[in-house]
């Protein structure tokens, strides 16, 4: 074992993994080109993939997965630290010794007849200071072939590991793919994951959910940045001028189509950058400001609603070099979803011919793995080692009534309870029901390594550690009117916003002060080339301060659970909104 790497506590990981799962051979990943194509040769064979027409969509396949293993478990999902108050009411939590022995009793055995890969990746560009390195050990080829266009991976990361002498450690197995032996374990402290059970991206790409935000949130607390689960786009003016923008939305709720935005007729020289669709890591740089990488190397995005009119740079990147995961096909074997187009697909996502009756053709949570590298937006920008910095950070979900378009928070403290209070309707993204509204601070809610609590208060702590912070905005692209229709018309025209945003950022423009939150006026957005009725664009700006005193009050409870531990400062800009909503209605 010691001939495949110069990091004894790696070797000494692999052998104890081995010795404990059984596997027939041990395959050490480089990420060769000849490797990738042994793997997919392997996983055709096995019937894992299914190739795609070549004509059309040429060295892109099909997996399908089980039908009981397609999407993120939350239940099953754990933090494993001493202190249970540790984890915090946001996360399951079990001891670490107790879940260590539940977790390696699946374990016994599991590789038997399977070859398990060890897989040495880095998130983050290969030499950038932010970036940090990890080891998944897998049984699964498809995980493998994913991680190689989602993560730098192979033998450039395993030289900075040796280099480095630390590493995340991931061991994943998908065991017999039952739910009733399904776990996601997380140990912060011992910066380790155990996961068996599932094949699903954000359960079995352990460099992703598991590694850039769980264990790095934990991890960027101690060390003073921050593990978000963020896109990060550059806005770029006629003039030439990029203004980077992190948000924050939960999962499914467009944050592909925001971070691939093409902007509007009439923003003649105007062009979204895009630097990440999900993860963002931030640390403060010497002049103050935040500065960002993305994590990741490819795009583990939600296929269904991808289309020329929603996101026409995803759809373009689809055409090649790309892994589905539980979509539909056509009579001519390519890939085919919900919202794609009027074509009636021949076999829906378990491989059933098609019938209505059935369902949708494509799992509501069908995925595709692209590399960034095939997205015509995506900047050289993300390869830096310094990364970008932040102008603006946003936060926002799925509301249907009272949260207005946009609005600005008064200062970072404000900010944080902003993003603190974000709430959503849940999506498919995870199992479970869908369309109910819950609490999704910083939409961390499946994601955060660590305690709510102390989390909001290592944000806080970010306005003693950098005096250029950027500036926090809220917005809501799923406001309805009372026939349900949705009154913003959303995807490219979220420019308007974007452009309003990075101007307050600048002091270009003024806004109205609300208790909530500075708000443009309604002359200050741009809205040339749209059909929008300006009492529309008034609605979409209001406040209904009954509304929102409700709505604070449901924050408060909410932020209650967290007891002792909340920040003071959390509560103080809490009651300071409060206090105002309440005087305005007086
Ligand atoms: C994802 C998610 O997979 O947020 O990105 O669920
Ligand atoms: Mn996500």
């Amino acid at each position: 074992m010691s001939s495949n790497t110069s990091n004894a506590a790696l070797a000494e990981w692999v052998a104890s993994v081995a010795k404990l799962t059984e596997p027939d051979n041990i395959q050490w990943c480089t990420g060769s080109d000849a490797e990738n194509q042994q793997l997919t040769e392997l996983l055709l064979e096995s019937g894992d993939f299914k190739p795609l027409n070549p004509q059309t969509h040429p060295n892109s396949y099909l997996h399908l997965s089980d039908p009981e293993d397609v999407a993120r478990v939350e239940h099953l999902t754990f933090i494993c630290t001493p202190d249970e108050a540790d984890a915090g009411p946001n996360n399951n939590w079990m001891t670490p010794a107790a879940a260590h022995a539940k977790i390696d009793a699946l374990y016994r055995g599991a590789m038997r007849g399977r070859t398990m890969y060890v897989i040495p990746y880095c998130m983050g560009p290969i030499d950038s200071p932010l970036s940090r390195c990890g080891v998944e050990i897998t049984d699964s080829a498809y995980v493998v072939a994913n991680m190689r266009i989602m993560t730098r991976m192979g033998a450039p990361a395993l030289a900075r590991i040796e280099r480095e002498g630390t590493f995340v450690k991931g061991l994943h197995s998908i065991g017999d793919l039952s739910p009733e032996r399904r776990f996601i374990m997380h140990f912060p402290e011992e910066l380790s994951i155990k996961s068996i059970g599932s094949g699903y991206g954000g359960n079995a790409l352990l460099g992703e959910k598991c590694h850039a935000l769980r264990i790095a949130s934990y991890q960027a607390r101690t060390e003073g940045w921050l593990a978000e689960h963020m896109l990060i786009l550059g806005l770029e003016s006629p003039a030439g001028e990029i203004h980077y923008v992190a948000a924050a939305f939960p999962s499914a709720c467009g944050k592909t189509n925001l971070a691939m935005l093409i902007p509007p007729e009439s923003y003649k020289g105007w062009k979204i950058w895009t630097v990440g669709d999900d993860i963002c890591w931030m640390r403060p740089g010497s002049d103050g400001r935040l500065w960002a990488i993305n994590p990741e190397a490819g795009f583990f995005g939600v296929v269904p609603g991808t289309s020329e009119q929603t996101n026409p740079n995803a759809l373009s990147m689809l055409y090649q070099d790309t892994i589905f995961t539980n979509v539909a096909t056509t009579e001519d074997n390519q890939p085919w979803w919900e919202g794609l187009d009027d074509r009636t697909p021949a076999k829906d996502w378990q491989g059933r011919d098609y019938d209505p009756a059935n369902g949708p053709a494509a799992h509501p949570n069908s995925r595709f793995t692209v590399s960034s590298k095939r997205c015509p937006s995506y900047t050289d920008k993300a390869e830096a080692p310094q990364g970008v910095p932040i102008s603006a950070i946003i936060f926002g979900g799925r509301r249907e009534r009272l949260v207005p378009l946009v609005f600005e928070a008064k200062s970072w403290a404000h900010g944080v309870l902003v993003g603190a209070a974000m709430a959503s309707e849940t999506t498919a993204a995870a199992t479970g029901a869908v369309g109910l509204v819950r609490r999704d601070p910083m939409a961390m809610q499946p994601f955060c390594g660590y305690n709510f609590a102390d989390y909001w208060e290592h944000w806080l702590s970010f306005a003693d550690k950098a005096d250029n912070l950027p500036g926090i905005f809220h917005v809501n692209w799923f406001r309805k009117d009372a026939n349900d229709g949705f009154m913003w018309p959303g995807f490219g025209d979220n420019m308007r916003v974007l452009e309003w945003i990075v101007e307050r950022c600048q002091g270009l423009v003024s806004a109205t002060e609300t208790a909530v939150g500075y708000l443009p006026r309604p002359a200050d957005l741009n809205i040339d080339g749209l059909e929008l009725p300006i009492e529309q664009l008034e609605a979409l700006l209001e406040v209904d301060q009954q509304g929102w005193l409700e709505e604070m009050d449901q924050i408060a409870a909410y932020l209650g659970t967290y007891g002792e531990r909340l920040p003071e400062a959390l509560k103080a800009e809490l009651l300071l909104v409060k206090e105002q909503l309440a005087r305005n209605l007086a």
